[in-house]
């Protein structure tokens, strides 16, 4: 049983109607977004975390930000502290005010962030013993080094990612000492970087397709992609002995979200 990645609570946030049209995409070349079949997804990702024992807060979904589904960007939760982030990318800036309040109002230890820092979620892998943080197009210098200030009693390495939205767009944790890695090469590349900066030492499961690699672990489940988003990749989940569960994301995925960025995670 994995004795990390254990949870009492989720914060999510709705999908609004301006996410077909307006949300941030890195491929403008991507077909129609279905709201109603997003909304779907959405729920049976919150009746998943709901399932799994966890007590879900939902935020409304403000159509005056049509990414604010993506709430793993806006902060990072580690034990009873949440760093509330400066988003990497303008528009998205003032999604982060609501998750302030609800973090607050579950008791959480509320540390901000200014310019020039900036950072998103999307691009810090917790391995319950340290921080990698990508640094993207999103997330700056500045933004890593808060991120140190705040979580210090872990280690903390900035790690080059260059053509993928976030640190875990290619890659996340899929036991306690194991990351599951995209085959591409910038996906490699970063791996690599772990392997040499790391202060412990990971196994790591190679899937074929990078999106394979996002996947969530709570309470000793792991959450992964259906077997139609992921059919190169689903046999090494299927290989792992662990409780899993299959979702759907195909919506989301178009415009850049994976199963992580659906949520914030408290202990
Ligand atoms: C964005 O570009 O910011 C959103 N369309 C997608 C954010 C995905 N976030 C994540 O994977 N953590």
């Amino acid at each position: 049983m994995s004795s990390l990645f254990r949870y009492t609570r989720a914060v999510v946030c709705g999908v609004p109607s301006s996410l077909p049209a307006n949300a941030l995409r890195q491929n403008s070349d991507i077909d129609n977004i279905s709201l109603e079949k997003a909304r779907l997804q959405h729920k049976k990702y919150v009746d998943t975390l709901k399932s799994l024992g966890l007590q879900v807060t939902a935020l409304e979904a403000n159509e005056e930000h049509p990414d604010c589904v993506f709430v793993e960007d806006v902060a990072v939760v580690c034990e009873n502290e949440a760093l509330i982030t400066r988003l990497g990318h303008s528009s998205r800036r003032g999604e982060e005010k609501a998750m302030k309040n609800a973090l607050e109002k579950l008791g959480l230890r509320i540390h901000e962030m200014s310019a020039p820092a900036s950072l998103d979620g999307g691009d810090v892998l917790f391995t319950g013993r340290e921080f990698f943080v990508g640094l993207s197009s999103r997330t700056n210098q500045e933004g890593i080094t808060k991120l140190s200030e705040v979580f210090s009693k872990y280690p903390v390495h900035g790690i080059a990612v260059e053509k993928h939205l976030h640190l875990k767009s290619m890659m996340t944790m899929v036991w306690d000492d194991t990351i599951v890695v995209g085959e591409s090469e910038p996906a490699q590349k970063a791996w690599a970087e772990i392997k040499n900066t790391a202060s412990f030492q990971y196994k790591c499961v190679t899937v074929p397709e990078d999106k394979a690699a996002n996947c969530l672990i709570v309470n000793g489940t792991v959450v992964h992609l259906v077997s139609e988003e992921i059919p190169k990749s689903v046999e090494k989940f299927r290989q792992l002995s662990c409780p899993k569960i299959e979702l759907s994301n195909s919506e989301l995925h178009k415009v850049d979200g994976c199963l992580t960025c659906l949520s914030i995670f408290i202990e």
